[in-house]
């Protein structure tokens, strides 16, 4: 085992479902992995401080190189840890490009299943919490008008769920053959999340039989290996690394970046949907047309470098 491979911490919690594709990602790579358990609902002043303020579940901490949103998880995993690969067929462009439907439109449906139908049942904390990052500013109205726009709602979620069922129909394991890949966790992380929390998934699912033997499959996969770190003791780790050396230069053709970002200017950067939350600044460092990376100076952390995806996220040049 590398000393790399030891050093992957992922800050997450059990319930949630962003964080359940990384694990289940892990488990792809079969990693031994540190697991940092972090609040459900603001305040995270632990991961904050390592993140600069970006405060989702779940983030991926390598030494001091912080890695948000689990797309830039996926892909470092799978520049660090590359076999087994995430991707399995000659389709990793498709496959990306499906992952952003994945993460957005077909999360959101199920986030708003789930939410919407809990909407009488849940802590008033995490409703506030939770409503004010997936609904706006008004967010009851939002999981009101939700929870009444149900069967609208769950007819949505049927479609997708029945071209995964019949994609798996001819018997293969996993959806594009024998071997797991990243989209497989990208759709699982969604059924597990309605089957787990939305009361009526159990009963919704069952009309799926070949997604119901893929979902043991993906089970059977495992997490990795994993074992429990303290916050306290994955800020010390951070301060006692030094981040990745990392090309200060843009890998692309700038004169197609038309957001004229210029190295070790200051910016921020925040996601690109209203979810009322706190910008991340720092120093740029690199930028591609896929990836963002910042560097930020903490007294107690020293340096660090935080990398997102570049889509889904909007950047503001200070
Ligand atoms: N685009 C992000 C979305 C992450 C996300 O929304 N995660 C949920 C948990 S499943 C979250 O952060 N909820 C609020 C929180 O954990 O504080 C990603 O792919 O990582």
């Amino acid at each position: 085992m590398s000393d790399s491979q030891t050093q992957v911490i992922l800050h997450n919690y059990p319930q949630s479902p962003v964080a359940e594709k990384i694990r289940v990602a892990v488990g792809i790579k079969n990693l031994n992995w540190f697991s940092v358990q972090i609040p459900r609902i603001l305040p995270k002043p632990l991961l904050v401080k390592l993140t600069g303020g970006y405060r989702r579940t779940p983030v991926m901490q390598i030494g001091s190189d912080i890695y948000c949103d689990s797309h830039c998880i996926i892909t470092e995993l799978e520049r660090r840890f590359p076999d087994p690969t995430f991707y399995p067929t000659a389709d990793a462009g498709l496959i990306k490009c499906l992952s952003r439907w994945t993460d957005t439109y077909l999360f959101d449906l199920a986030t708003q299943i789930v939410l919407g139908s809990a909407i009488d049942d849940l802590p008033p904390d995490f409703a506030a919490d939770r409503g004010r990052l997936y609904f706006g500013d008004e967010w009851e109205e939002g999981m009101r008008a939700a929870n009444n726009n149900l069967p609208h709602l769950s007819s949505q979620m049927r479609g997708p769920l029945s071209w995964i069922n019949d994609q798996l129909a001819d018997g293969r394991k996993f959806l594009l053959g024998s071997a797991p890949g990243a989209i497989d966790a990208q759709f699982f992380c969604i059924v597990w999340f309605l089957r787990g929390r939305w009361n009526q998934g159990p009963v919704f699912l069952s009309q799926y039989p070949e997604l119901n033997r893929w979902e043991q499959n993906i089970i059977e996969v495992g997490h990795g290996s994993s074992s429990e770190l303290q916050a306290e003791e994955a800020i010390k780790i951070a301060a006692n690394h030094k981040p990745i050396e990392i090309e200060t230069s843009f890998s692309e053709d700038k004169a197609h970046d038309l957001e004229d970002l210029k190295i070790g200017s200051e910016i921020s950067i925040i996601p690109d949907v209203d979810g009322g939350e706190i910008p991340v600044t720092g120093k740029l460092l690199y930028a591609s047309s896929t990836k963002i990376s910042l560097h930020k100076y903490d007294k107690e952390i020293g340096d660090s470098h935080i990398h997102f995806p570049r889509t889904g996220y909007s950047i503001q040049k200070l």
